[in-house]
């Protein structure tokens, strides 16, 4: 694989300014009241009970173990990516989260996901826009949160009128079926952050979905010693602490959709028109 350092103030940019929908989706986070989610107290208090006890423990028992970074409705992409991977029954795939909105075709991104569900063993985890999904079925101010954060794109793409109604009642199902986190003996795999003191099953979904790595924040290792894997916090990079790995490459921003098997460290690249890049593996940044 290529490394290389990246100098200190290009940290975690994608070197483009947010977009807009990006911005609101982080003025939600920071403007939270303390220790609370983003969501109204009704709507997060529903999604944590219906997500409660969703996660998953197993031994590597799999060919390769491949986690796919955040996708944001960027099906060509997809669909390059899982053509040139072409993942078998004795796979393991974990997508990490952000399945949906900003990128132009949520509801391609879901069919293909329940579509590879019959070709791999594929492991879902929950991101923080799918839960703002879940959650904007409870009323009007968590649709209209939805709706800022990119939830607008994705009703789009189910048709003209931009209302909940339109939304498949099996792509909701896929949805409600994604898991807080996924374990194996050597690595978990979860959508934003951790805290490296607290046991994964302990960690609450603020900091497992909307906590984004930051320079100011340094994420020690978790004290399993196992490795994370996360996306969530776009990087221009790969990002690879040794402890700690970051392949939300900001698909629908310019960047690319990253796969890579955590076993071999093979890389896969994509952009979101579905251009493979030219390089066989992707450039990685080692430390901070
Ligand atoms: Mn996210």
């Amino acid at each position: 694989m290529v490394t290389f350092a990246v100098l200190p103030g290009n940290r975690f940019t994608t070197g483009v300014e947010p977009i807009a929908e990006f911005q609101d989706c982080a003025d939600i986070w920071n403007e939270r009241p303390p220790g609370c989610s983003p969501l109204s107290t009704f709507a997060a208090a529903e999604v944590s009970d219906q997500l409660k006890h969703k996660h998953i423990k197993e031994n590597d028992l799999t060919d390769r173990l491949i986690a796919i970074g955040d996708i944001h409705g960027c099906c060509k992409a997809l669909s390059v990516l899982l053509g040139t991977i072409a993942p078998t029954p004795n796979d393991t795939v974990v997508t990490l989260g952000d399945y949906i909105d900003r990128g132009p075709d949520t509801r391609g991104v879901l069919d293909q996901l329940i579509e590879l569900r019959k070709h791999c063993r594929l492991v879902s985890i929950l991101g923080n826009h799918e839960e703002l999904m879940l959650a904007a079925r409870g009323g009007e101010s968590d649709l209209e949160s939805w709706l800022r954060c990119g939830g607008d794109t994705a009703l789009d793409s189910y048709g003209n009128g931009r209302t909940i109604g339109l939304i498949p009642r099996e792509h909701f199902e896929f949805v409600e079926s994604c898991l807080e986190y996924f374990e194996t003996e050597t690595h978990f795999f979860v959508h934003a952050n951790y805290r490296p003191n607290f046991r994964l099953e302990e960690e609450n979904g603020l900091t497992r979905r909307w906590k984004p790595i930051d320079e100011n924040e340094c994420t020690a290792p978790h004290y399993s010693g196992k490795i994370a894997v996360l996306g969530h916090t776009p990087q221009p990079e790969i990002l690879d602490l040794g402890h700690l790995i970051c392949i939300d490459t900001g698909c629908c921003d310019g960047g690319w959709l990253t796969a890579m098997d955590v076993i071999s460290g093979q890389v896969w690249q994509v952009d979101q028109h579905g251009n493979p890049r030219s390089t066989s593996a992707g450039s990685v940044r080692v430390g901070l």
